[in-house]
């Protein structure tokens, strides 16, 4: 979408400039170059007093009529999407925009033809194959809302985001490879579907000859079902603020927040952050970019930024089945050479893990065809930065470090490629339509953009793709992002500013821990802990890690009886990774006689913190502890 293209830093300031000024108007100039059967009324209505945000009302339209329909006449033989399959020796799929079209369209009919009504809740629990886009983009196209559950979660994850929101159906497959492990997605439903009373269908898609047990009645065959239904599938009409879908997010209290995206201001803003950020081009039919993002779609990243933003934006978008090591640490680099890759994005936790092989992984492969690289998830270290940009991009391609969250929908912080002077680190200024603030201590915003300030960061004024509320609980939505800083939106996130207005972000300042680049609450954590009968209370906090970024320390204290052994200690992971999943599995467990807590009974994590990341010279004021002799016991015995 050229048209909606920022091309010069002159041309950013403008268009900052103006989105501050008057707001509505200036996303009405870009809401226009989209496909609407019919127009909005009322650009913008918002009171975060209670809170309530509402973009584009009285429109019509279909995201999947944006992502698909309006392609055919110019686009349609264009590739839409490159599958590349884990095992390198399986053949890649190219998908034009108008077979995406037609497969969307007959798998929408499948979910008509099993019940599934606009407004209903489909579970989906797949693998990294195109069936998982198409699966997601029919749901959009009847209407249907998608509540896609990352496929490394464990089956007890899976049952309390079905049930939390009612999913009528699963859509899974019978199994697939990540790396050398199979890993058998049907078998871990059907240990969630014991007790997921609303699931009425299970859509399986066959990914492995492997056999997979199906429940008569209710578990169907992908290939089956489509044989019983047309080709043809008219798009729903939504209004601008249907539902398109639900993601779970974790908090840093109890249960997952399942947030709410709606369809006309999430597809504006993905595709307008896309369109800009990466500045992808449409060239002739030889020279047309080729974007891969590596996030999985389990995660808003992919929702975002594999799916309805580059698909909306025209764009040929990468699927990838596998990891970044197998058969070897140079598989990235391989299909960035095989499929001539020009725009790049992945996360920091990738890029340390590869940065950390030897160099000829990255040697053995042919870059040149790289344009732009990018960073999403979790602060990007200098180094890692410079590593990213020296030896994968060579020292020409600029890099973007986005920052956004899954409640943003879209890229709110970031360089636009080749536009935006970058800096190390520095994920830099708000895109057009974003007003950012940092707030101090006392909770007064620092408003100055010409001094240097580090503070909380905020949003002072709705963006279209914002979430629109926590699944079944306004409440809890008011309450984490609305309740900190009056009239705001708060990220969780602490930042720096420096003196010409670019942004560092500095690192969630809650109990959300980022592993790897995925977030896990730490209340969570400790509840699937306590879950152990020998358990009879734990902390959870991270620490830094070399390529993980950060890692989780669990201090555990047993019941009385218990002995303390290296058993227990796996039976806990084990506890985790079933409650959770492998990837909540604490690297530490060290067991504690008490923790340390204040007088109204919070566990002070902040020292927990400190003796778990090795530095306990200064602990700070330990004066409202109620037992502040256990700290010596913690450190004498830390395991770091
Ligand atoms: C898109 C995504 C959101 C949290 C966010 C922040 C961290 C994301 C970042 C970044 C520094 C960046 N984060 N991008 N921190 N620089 N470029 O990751 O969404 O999974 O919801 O995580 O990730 O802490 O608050 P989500």
């Amino acid at each position: 979408m050229k048209e909606i293209q920022i091309k010069s830093f002159a041309e950013y300031k403008k268009a900052y400039q103006a989105s501050v000024e008057d707001p509505e108007t200036f996303w009405e100039n870009i809401a226009d170059k989209f496909q609407w059967q019919k127009k909005w009324n009322k650009t913008l209505e918002w009171d975060f007093t209670k809170p309530d945000v509402k973009w584009f009302q009285g429109g019509k339209l279909n995201i999947t009529e944006n992502c698909l329909d309006r392609h055919l006449e110019k686009l349609g033989n264009k590739t839409a999407i490159i599958w590349e399959p884990n095992d390198p020796d399986e053949e890649s799929r190219y998908i034009t925009y108008r077979q995406l079209f037609v497969k969307v369209s007959h798998f929408a009919n499948v979910l008509k033809n099993n019940g599934i009504k606009k407004g209903d809740k489909v579970c989906l629990y797949m693998p990294m194959i195109p069936e998982l886009a198409i699966a997601m983009l029919a749901c959009a196209r009847i209407g249907a809302v998608h509540s896609i559950v990352f496929a490394g979660f464990s089956s007890t994850a899976i049952a309390s985001r079905i049930n939390d929101s009612d999913c009528k159906m699963l859509i899974t497959a019978n199994q697939v490879y990540r790396g050398s492990k199979p890993v058998n997605l049907k078998e871990i439903c059907d240990e969630a579907l014991r007790s997921t009373p609303s699931i009425e269908t299970v859509i399986v898609y066959r990914r492995t000859v492997e056999h997979t047990p199906m429940l008569e009645g209710r578990d169907k065959f992908w290939f089956e079902e489509l044989e019983k239904v047309e080709r043809d599938c008219p798009a729903e009409t939504m209004d601008a603020e249907d539902m398109l879908f639900i993601l779970y997010t974790s908090g840093s209290t109890g249960k997952p927040k399942g947030m709410v995206h709606t369809t006309g201001g999430y597809m504006v803003g993905t595709t307008y952050t896309f369109a800009n950020v990466f500045q992808y081009n449409h060239g002739t039919s030889k020279e047309n970019d080729v974007y891969w993002c590596t996030a999985d779609i389990g995660w808003i990243t992919g929702h975002s930024y594999i799916i309805y933003g580059p698909l909306a934006a025209g764009a040929t978008t990468v699927m990838f089945e596998g990891v970044p090591s197998y058969p070897d640490y140079g598989r990235f680099w391989e299909i960035i050479d095989k499929l001539k890759v020009t725009h790049f994005y992945t996360a920091p936790t990738a890029i340390r893990a590869l940065a950390k092989q030897p160099i000829q992984f990255v040697e053995k492969s042919d870059l040149s065809s790289l344009k732009v690289l990018g960073s999403v998830g979790e602060p990007i270290n200098e180094e890692a930065w410079h590593w990213y940009n020296d030896m994968i991009g060579k020292g020409n391609c600029p890099i973007v470090d986005t920052w956004w969250q899954t409640e943003t929908g879209a890229i709110m912080i970031s360089p636009l490629a080749g536009i935006t002077p970058t800096r190390p680190a520095f994920a830099t200024l708000p895109l057009p339509g974003v007003q950012p603030a940092l707030i101090d201590e006392e909770g007064v915003e620092m408003e100055n953009i010409h001094e240097k300030a580090e503070g909380r960061l905020a949003i002072k004024f709705p963006w279209p793709s914002m979430a629109r509320t926590i699944y079944g609980d306004h409440q809890r939505y008011k309450e984490v992002y609305f309740s900190a800083y009056p009239n705001m939106y708060f990220t969780g996130d602490g930042a720096y500013r420096d003196a010409t207005g670019n942004y560092r972000i500095t690192g969630r300042v809650d109990d959300v821990v980022i592993v790897s680049g995925h977030n896990l609450g730490t209340a969570p954590i400790e509840n699937a802990i306590n879950e152990h009968p020998k358990v009879a209370e734990s902390a959870v906090v991270g620490f830094p890690h070399d390529i993980k970024g950060n890692a989780l320390y669990a201090y555990v204290i047993l019941y009385n009886d218990v002995e303390p052994s290296e058993v227990l200690k796996d039976e806990i992971k084990a506890e985790v990774s079933k409650i959770i999943g492998p990837i909540a599995k604490p690297d530490k467990i060290q067991f504690v006689s008490s923790l340390p807590k204040t007088r109204s009974g919070k566990i002070m994590r902040r020292i927990l913190r400190k003796i778990a990341s090795n530095d306990t010279s200064n602990l700070g004021d330990t004066s409202t502890l109620l037992n502040p002799e256990i700290i010596d016991e913690i450190i004498d015995r830390s395991l770091v």
